[in-house]
């Protein structure tokens, strides 16, 4: 029998839990919590995530691998197919499925619409389904309660917790629930670990990030950003290189801002994270270039960590 970290894998239980919702219902704010770091980059605005994000979360002998998905909504770009696409996908693959509903919004069309998807595969397949009443700490008591009946009316939920990501109200309690419908397993990764997520990729998702919260309306979602080189220097600093994709010629002048200001101040965020993220100095140069319907392009979205399919 191995042994990992003290435990033989006849006792461990390890398994997947897919984070699935509407978009801003606080899926990344959650896998944060429960990792307890920043696996997950997180906005005020829809559509943040674009692909699947694992954060790795041990209760003693069991580890669950927490998944990150995009929200699901109506798509219309290839890159928004690909994005719901794979959080059905993760569903589908996951041992248990978190629905994450924003208690303030209530059973509204998009998360309806998820629960007949949800209630279709569950015929064929019977996996554990919680629901999860996110930011509680928005909501009134009543209003909630009220909320949490009519999603148990729904049946497709074994249970429903009330919780806020955001502060960690009610968190424990799903995770000890998700931590007992894991499987006998070895477990998938090493303890120590937090996400599966490349450095470089996780780069080019905080310098989006620091884009999402600083540009408005339609730029965010017409924007795409890639590490191109990562480079260690002898003085224990690196230098990060990095090309933020927009659609159209129009577009650049607003990311690259007055004298370049706008940039600049997404690249001075960036690198302040990025440096406390890798506890070294990091030269940080972010460059802007059109590329046109690169939402449509296979190649970055497999840059970004989508697969597609057609
Ligand atoms: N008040 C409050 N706000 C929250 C809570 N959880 C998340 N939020 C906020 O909700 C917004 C969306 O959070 P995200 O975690 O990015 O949501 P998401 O479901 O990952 O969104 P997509 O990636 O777009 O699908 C952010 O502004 C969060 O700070 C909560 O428990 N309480
Ligand atoms: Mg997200």
């Amino acid at each position: 029998m191995t042994e990992i970290a003290g435990h033989s894998t006849a006792e461990t239980k390890c398994g997947f839990v897919a984070l699935i919702g509407v978009p801003n219902s606080g899926k990344s704010t959650l896998i944060n919590q429960l990792v307890g770091a920043k696996v997950s980059i997180v906005t005020h605005k829809v559509q943040t995530t674009r692909a699947r994000v694992r954060g790795i979360v041990m209760q003693g002998p069991v580890q669950l691998v927490m998944v990150d998905t995009p929200g699901i909504f109506k798509p219309r770009r290839m890159l928004d197919r690909a994005m719901v696409s794979t959080a059905w996908g993760e569903a589908g693959e996951a041992d248990v499925i978190v629905l994450m509903i924003d208690a303030a919004r209530g059973l509204e069309e998009g998360s309806l619409k998820i629960i007949e998807g949800l209630a279709k595969s569950k015929a064929n397949a019977k996996k554990p389904i919680a629901i999860a009443l996110n930011k509680v700490d928005t909501v009134k008591r009543d209003e909630l309660l009220a909320l949490a009946h009519a999603c148990d009316e729904t049946g497709i939920a074994d249970d429903i917790f009330m919780i806020s990501a955001l502060n960690g109200d009610g968190v424990s309690d799903l995770l000890e629930w998700c931590g007992e419908h894991m499987p006998l397993s070895p477990w998938h990764f090493d303890p120590d670990t937090l996400s599966d997520m490349p450095q470089r990729l996780l780069a080019a998702e905080i310098t989006r990030e620091k884009l999402y919260l600083r540009l408005h309306k339609e730029l965010p979602y017409a924007s795409t950003v890639e590490t191109e080189q990562w480079e260690s220097r002898d003085d224990g600093s690196v230098r990060i290189d990095q090309t933020i994709f927009v659609d159209r010629e129009s577009q650049k002048p607003i990311i690259v801002g007055k004298g370049g200001q706008t940039l600049k101040s997404i690249g001075a965020e960036s690198r302040k994270e990025l440096e406390s993220l890798l506890g070294h100095r990091v030269h940080l140069f972010i460059h802007v270039k059109v590329r046109e319907k690169w939402a449509e392009e296979q190649a970055r979205l497999r840059e970004i960590g989508l697969d597609i399919l057609g």
